[in-house]
């Protein structure tokens, strides 16, 4: 295999999915991107044999005999902020977000559950968020999402931590994090 196609073409892969890197990696090793012999116009690999052009992962509609390219775990990954960059974020901010906002937990582990887990519901039960927390997270998320950067100094946000809040909480909102959460 050419060594320099593998390492772009994996390297585009985590550019164009901006996804988890770990649950990409995971993703990679139970599939067949490792061994991937798809051409440069279609460089993504089914694990079920064919090769799809970027367009066709995660479009809702089925083009990999076995589905692989509307997967769950994958199309969450796609939509949400790389785990890497969260995981720095909240590493600097951590006085504001662990455990007021985030829950108990190291910074990789809170990153690794919010690229992960579906929603917000299943955020709450993976860190072990209770009723009110839950309701805390979400107002938080829904402050980002809005703009709404004096709400969140007054809910403690350092001002210096507005715009990757913005950035990666807004991103996470938009890729349907909060369900039909509301914190009203
Ligand atoms: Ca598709």
């Amino acid at each position: 295999m050419n060594v320099r196609n593998f390492v772009s073409g994996l390297a585009l892969l985590f550019a164009l999915l901006a996804g988890s890197a770990t649950c990409y990696r995971q993703l990679v090793r139970k599939g067949s991107a490792l061994g991937n012999d798809c051409p440069k116009t279609a460089p993504w690999p089914c694990k079920s044999g064919q090769c799809l052009s970027f367009s066709f992962i995660c479009d809702g509609r089925q083009d990999c005999e076995d589905g692989y390219d509307e997967d769950t775990a994958l199309c969450t990954a796609k939509d949400r902020p790389a785990s890497i960059i969260l995981k720095s974020f909240i590493a600097r901010f951590h006085n504001w977000l662990i455990p007021n906002i985030l829950g108990e937990g190291t910074p990789e582990e809170l990153a690794k559950q919010l690229t992960e887990q579906l929603n917000v519901r299943e955020y709450a039960s993976a860190v072990g968020l209770n009723k009110q927390q839950l309701r805390k997270l979400v107002l938080v998320m829904e402050y980002a999402r809005d703009g709404r950067i004096l709400d969140l100094i007054l809910d403690g946000m350092p001002e210096e931590a507005y715009r990757e809040a913005y950035a990666l909480f807004g991103r996470i909102v938009e890729s349907g994090f909060l369900g039909s959460e509301t914190a009203n």
